[in-house]
């Protein structure tokens, strides 16, 4: 089937990003948005757009029937979910199929199978991939449960079956809190999911977060695109990517690549998903779980590997066989990407939504910009703060790198503060341009005072000022000066102190 129409059933950067591809393939996109949306950059950019709702997402953006009224009243064919909002939801890709419409996605038996952490642990298991020591059936029995915690061996994690990003898992330091701590993990899993089920693990200590692009089409051909690196992370919020991962050998790149795709044959994985790994200091590798989406993070992959992960997700919803092999899979070059939002990373990363006053993004070779905004533009309130991703690309790890900090001083966003220094800080700290970090990089060596100073808007302001005047009296006379530039007084202001 060739799709003529799609939907895309989200927001922001990734709406735009997917359109992108749509269009590129001659296919018309059909936008949804809240009324806090109304004048955002999906809308202007898609073909049509229907407007679901009020501004919470709760009652636009995860409104099932009003995103399959919309496909169906456009007469849109497929949808695509993006990241985040409806996207993992069995729910959702059951309602698609039943209303006759395609989910750009996989099927909601994946989904159902992967988004139980435990569910996924058994089924990889019948595949031999390597898993953490602890058990893969939920604890009902708090005798047991402290036997198999012996065994496995003190510190011991916790963790929730239904649970994600960190919440309800927890450290068990000795055998004397193990009651306790069970007790407390049960119930606030209760509480929290309306699932108790909670598993055991051994807690391993200094961890890297590795995950396996991987692509299945319907024909049961599943292909790996590499690693991501995501051990940058700030309370289990990613906040620097890479690809590839600088520990990798050739070897254990194929090794976990090959285990990636067991993982997806294992719940016949059809799509874009990725597998994530935690990788010990030794370089052992454990299956985690799956994602079965796009990644926010997916940029990186492109980078490198050349494929367009949103073309690709079209094609195989479309029902055509992969187009390439594994082995015309190549890593070329290196890629970083840093999560742009609108916190302040000099007051504990406290949300700093405003009007962006001024937008100026970078250019240039090798730098890519996704991103769902324009100068002028507010900061909607209801949705994740992330103003934007910024990705580049170098022939080496160290030149990715180098771009990242020139494309750093080259953004310039006024009117909200963002994690742009702090991303910078990143890319200059010794633990992470040699490649020796891990899950704790954040906690271990960043604190407000690393930032560089940076110029409050009153400062700006004067800044902008003397500049304007220092360059009517070049003009007076006749010269131009160090001022007389296009971009503006401001942004070569900010870039003067960077
Ligand atoms: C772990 C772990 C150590 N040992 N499992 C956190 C979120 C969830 N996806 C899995 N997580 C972890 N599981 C064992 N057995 C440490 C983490 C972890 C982590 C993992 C990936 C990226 C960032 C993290 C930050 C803290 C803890």
């Amino acid at each position: 089937m060739k799709f003529t129409k799609i939907l895309i059933a989200n927001r922001g950067e990734i709406a735009l990003r997917i359109m992108r591809s749509a269009r590129e393939m001659g296919i018309k996109t059909v936008a949804v948005y809240s009324e806090a949306d109304r004048n955002s950059l999906q809308v202007r950019y898609a073909d049509e757009a229907v407007c679901i709702g009020p501004p919470p997402s709760n009652q636009s953006y995860l409104l099932i029937d009003k995103i399959i009224d919309a496909a169906l009243k456009t007469v849109a064919q497929a949808i695509h979910p993006g990241y985040g909002f409806l996207s993992e939801n069995p729910a959702f890709a059951r309602a698609v199929k039943t209303a006759g419409l395609t989910l750009i996605g996989p099927s909601p038996e994946s989904m159902e199978v992967m988004g139980s952490k435990l569910a996924a642990k058994a089924a990889a298991r019948k595949y031999n991939i390597p898993l953490v020591p602890g058990t893969d059936y939920a604890i009902t029995d708090v005798d047991k449960a402290r036997l198999v915690a012996r065994e496995v061996g003190f510190p011991i994690l916790i963790k929730a079956s239904a649970g994600g990003g960190g919440k309800g898992m927890r450290i068990v330091e000795g055998e004397e809190q193990f009651d306790e701590m069970l007790q407390r993990a049960v119930s606030e899993a209760t509480s929290a999911f309306g699932d108790g089920s909670v598993f055991i693990e051994r807690y391993v200590g200094s961890p890297r977060h590795i995950e396996i692009q991987v692509l299945g089409d319907l024909h049961g051909n599943i292909v790996y695109l590499f690693e991501r690196e995501c051990s940058v992370q700030r309370r289990h919020q990613k906040v620097v990517e890479e690809a590839p991962s600088s520990i990798l050998t050739p070897e254990i790149r194929k090794a976990m690549g090959e285990c990636a795709v067991q993982v997806a044959r294992s719940c016949n994985y059809v799509g874009a998903g990725t597998v994530e790994f935690l990788m010990d200091e030794q370089l052992n590798f454990y299956f985690l779980e799956m994602n079965t989406r796009l990644q926010v993070e997916h940029p990186v992959t492109e980078m490198i590997t050349g494929v367009d992960l949103v073309k690709e997700q079209i094609r195989i919803a479309e029902g055509h066989p992969l187009s390439f092999g594994q082995d015309d899979l190549k890593i070329n070059g290196h890629a970083v990407e840093v999560r742009v939002y609108a916190e302040d990373p000099a007051n504990n990363f406290l949300p700093d939504i405003g009007k962006l006053v001024r937008y100026v993004r970078p250019q240039g070779p090798g730098v890519r910009v996704d991103d769902g905004f324009e100068e002028g533009m507010d900061i909607p309130i209801y949705y994740d703060p992330m103003i934007a991703k910024l990705i580049t690309w170098g022939e080496n790890r160290k030149e990715a790198i180098d771009r990242m900090i020139r494309a750093i001083d080259e953004y310039t966003i006024v009117g909200c503060e963002t994690t742009l220094p702090f991303c910078r800080f990143v890319m200059e700290h010794e633990a992470f341009t040699s490649g020796n970090f891990d899950t704790h990089f954040v906690s271990r060596y960043f604190s407000p005072d690393h930032l560089k100073p940076q110029l409050s808007e009153k400062e700006v302001s004067a800044a902008a000022l003397m500049a304007c005047h220092l360059q009517n009296q070049e003009n007076k006379s006749g010269r131009t000066g160090v001022f007389a530039k296009s971009s503006g007084q401001i942004s070569a202001w900010k870039l003067n102190r960077s």
